[in-house]
């Protein structure tokens, strides 16, 4: 047998039994699947009709099964979809791969770091090598963990409801989120960007470095990404130059869709519903899920609207409440027409405020 053919049967072998770290990166669902993406659905900790939540319970959706489906296991715990998919950026970081890249941020970071008013009102972690990665956007204050922590859910997150989305993209979308990311304004918590990614991640790898970046040529930027699996997505982003609400002044009227919009709005200054431009903006009041367990928008913490028409089919999720204080921050969103999608967030509205 010669060196080559040796090789070859090696490569073959190899290419068998390739472990599951081995995989491509990305969002990893309920059984351990690679999926193209899904969304969490965190139930607040008190629910009419089921009083007795413990605030870890969820519901989940994802691009194989894309109806909500009432998880088993709770948030706090490895085997959550959540849990699946940090695994691999927890693996990056023990294995010190300089192959792979990484960003954590999140305006509320973990470990009684102080909140920062001045960077993105806006939480999610990135990691991809080469090939292939994965967005999560979400709502979770002081998630997730420092990697050397490994996973865990917080207190602080367990009382309200709370919404995740993950996506996976090929490598070459990576250069656009980057861009993104930079009107975003972060608040990098934990990050490893290896000198390969110069190009892709120019903007933040120096962020990551903490270095003091120029101002943002853009005052917001709307791109269309396209998922691993060919899922097209329009990602919003704001600077905190832009000063208008992203949901009522941008958003709707780009999409040209009226919206029901469920927030964050227990901290003053709420903005009520808005009919004054021609796109309108609806508060949501009271939600329910497909068990008939329900709950007030006073008790969620999740930011997403959902076009008012069934004909529009808009949804989107990202960073920012309806509320005045929170125009001036940057952040963003993103927003899929996705059929299964749309369904299964119109359907949990259950009454809201006209204008
Ligand atoms: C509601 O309570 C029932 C019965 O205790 C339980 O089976 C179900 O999982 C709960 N649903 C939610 C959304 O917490
Ligand atoms: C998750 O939370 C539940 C309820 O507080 C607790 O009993 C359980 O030990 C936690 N699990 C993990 C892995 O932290
Ligand atoms: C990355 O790691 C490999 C193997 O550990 C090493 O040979 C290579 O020089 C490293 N590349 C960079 C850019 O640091
Ligand atoms: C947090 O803020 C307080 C008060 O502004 C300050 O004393 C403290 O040093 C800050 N902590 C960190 C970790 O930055
Ligand atoms: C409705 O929203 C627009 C855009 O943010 C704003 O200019 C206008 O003042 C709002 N109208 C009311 C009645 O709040
Ligand atoms: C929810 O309520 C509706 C109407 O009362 C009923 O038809 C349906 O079976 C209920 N669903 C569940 C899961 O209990
Ligand atoms: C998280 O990032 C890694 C890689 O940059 C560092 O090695 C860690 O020290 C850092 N962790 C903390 C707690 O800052």
């Amino acid at each position: 047998m010669t060196v080559r053919s040796l090789w070859s049967l090696l490569l073959l072998l190899f290419r068998c039994t390739v472990p599951l770290w081995a995989m491509d990166i990305s969002c990893i669902n309920q059984d351990g699947k690679p999926v193209d993406w899904y969304i969490l659905y965190k139930f607040p900790k008190y629910m009419h009709y089921n009083a007795s939540g413990t605030g870890l319970e969820y519901m989940f959706m994802d691009s194989l099964t894309p109806v909500w489906k009432q998880s088993e296991s709770f948030i706090n715990m490895t085997e959550s979809a959540l849990g699946q998919t940090l695994q691999q950026l927890y693996q990056t970081y023990k294995s010190k791969k300089n192959s792979t890249a990484y960003v954590l941020y999140n305006d509320g970071p973990p470990d009684k770091m102080n909140y920062s008013w001045t960077h993105g009102h806006s939480k999610g972690f990135l990691l991809l090598d080469q090939s292939q990665g994965f967005w999560v956007i979400h709502s979770i204050p002081e998630f997730p963990p420092f990697p050397e922590d490994g996973y865990g859910y917080p207190h602080s997150g367990k009382y309200n409801g709370q919404t995740v989305i993950c996506l996976t993209f090929q490598h070459d979308q990576f250069a656009e989120i980057d861009k993104q990311l930079l009107c975003y304004n972060p608040n990098i918590y934990n990050c490893s960007i290896p000198m390969a990614f110069q190009t892709e991640l120019f903007n933040l790898q120096r962020l990551c470095a903490g270095y003091k970046m120029p101002p943002v040529p853009w005052k917001q930027r709307l791109i269309k990404l396209q998922s691993s699996q060919g899922e097209t997505l329009f990602s919003f982003a704001k600077t905190h130059r832009d000063h208008e609400d992203i949901y009522a002044a941008w958003m709707a009227q780009t999409l040209q869709t009226d919206f029901l919009i469920e927030s964050w709005q227990r901290n003053g200054h709420r903005h009520f519903s808005n009919c004054s431009l021609p796109y309108h903006v609806y508060n949501i009041k009271l939600i329910q899920t497909p068990w008939n367990s329900s709950f007030f928008s006073y008790y969620d913490h999740s930011k997403w609207c959902v076009s008012l028409k069934p004909e529009d089919q808009w949804t989107c999720i990202g960073d920012l409440n309806y509320a005045a204080q929170q125009a001036k921050r940057s952040g963003g969103f993103v927003c899929t027409q996705n059929q299964h999608i749309y369904k299964a967030f119109r359907s949990l509205v259950f009454g809201y405020y006209y204008c």
